[in-house]
């Protein structure tokens, strides 16, 4: 049996998910799942993964996407609709290249997308385009957030408030801005990294500002902690920060989760409040295929959700696509690990 909606719009309770970890879809490569339920209705934000000329190199390039579509979801069962293009790099006035991780809120009846690209200098920014539909098409801000760098913007709401996050290192370049300035001392993307035994580097969050295009304040970063009180190592590829920024609340604590890059894991950390610090806990999903592991966490119908996404149709890192599983808080609010499956 399916979920169905109530007359109130809300999605009820949800039974077995039939699909549990096969491609949600198969027409196109989708990658980077930001989900949410926006009026009782289940909405994917992916990017959307494409083939090109780039040759594969450290810092990502051969992740060459150039535009966005939204899915939408009846219920947990169903086949995600695709909307079509929701938008195009070439209709982005500062944009050049590398459509990267995006995310949606929404607030007030509009729609606001936010999303990664290099601009003409093949700086990464963080870019705002507004619908009044869900699905878009969205309208893209002329230019970037002021003041932002990096990728994998992801916005979490508490009430009236709006948090985003972002930030991703090595090809996401945010081990470049250290000094609060672009640092360009060589074209590899681990030059700037701290030594082993510093505290690694931090994401970043800020609020948003009312009319959501711009950060509502200083940005701070997030800092991930071991139970000890002391910051997670640069050296500590097993747990430190790499990418894919995600929060959700559970009880009364908020999870911060996140990919561990070079180690392939999503890890999560808890914390009493949406800037942080959060304590690292441990590791929410496994290794998948292909390099990359990015998430998002979402409660749909009293269930929890977790949306990934992997390789398995094409075999090729840079050509993935997402699946879903459920997601357990145990009695203790730890998150149970879960080992990705083949279908
Ligand atoms: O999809 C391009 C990049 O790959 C994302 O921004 C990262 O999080 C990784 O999934």
């Amino acid at each position: 049996c399916a979920n169905n909606k109530s007359s109130e719009g809300k999605i009820e309770e949800s039974a077995e998910v039939q699909f549990l970890n096969a491609p949600l879809i198969t027409h196109m490569y989708t990658a980077d799942p930001s989900v949410h339920v926006f009026d009782g209705k289940i909405y994917i934000y992916p990017s959307h993964d494409v083939e090109s000329d780039v040759e594969e190199d450290d810092t990502g390039a051969h992740f060459n996407m150039r535009d966005y579509h939204v899915f939408s979801m009846d219920n947990v069962n169903a086949t995600p609709i695709d909307h079509g293009l929701a938008l195009d790099v070439d209709d982005i006035p500062w944009a050049k290249r590398q459509l990267w991780a995006p995310d949606a809120a929404h607030k007030n009846g509009k729609y606001f997308f936010y999303f990664p690209a290099k601009d003409k200098d093949d700086i990464f920014r963080l870019g705002v385009a507004v619908s009044d539909s869900p699905t878009g098409p969205f309208v893209p801000q002329p230019e970037p957030m002021k003041g932002s760098y990096s990728m994998d913007p992801a916005v979490f709401q508490e009430g009236d408030n709006y948090y985003i996050y972002w930030g991703g290192i090595w090809g996401g370049q945010l081990q470049k801005w250290r000094t609060g300035k672009y640092l360009s001392t060589g074209n590899s993307p681990y030059d700037d990294e701290p030594a082993d035994d510093e505290p690694a580097i931090s994401p970043m969050v800020a609020k948003l500002s009312d009319d959501m295009l711009e950060f509502g304040e200083e940005p701070k970063p997030v800092l991930i902690l071991d139970k000890d009180g002391t910051a997670i190592k640069a050296g500590d590829h097993e747990r430190r920060f790499f990418e894919a920024a995600w929060v959700h609340k559970y009880n009364d604590t908020y999870y911060f989760s996140y990919s561990t890059g070079n180690t392939h894991k999503i890890a999560y950390a808890t914390g009493n409040s949406p800037y942080g610090p959060f304590t690292y806990q441990g590791v929410i999903l496994q290794p998948v295929q292909g390099w990359t592991n990015h998430h998002s966490i979402v409660e749909i119908g009293g269930k929890w959700y977790l949306f990934y996404h992997d390789t398995e149709l094409s075999g090729k890192t840079h050509l993935r696509n997402i699946k879903m599983t459920e997601l357990h808080h145990e009695p203790d609010g730890s998150i149970r690990t879960i080992e990705p499956l083949i279908s």
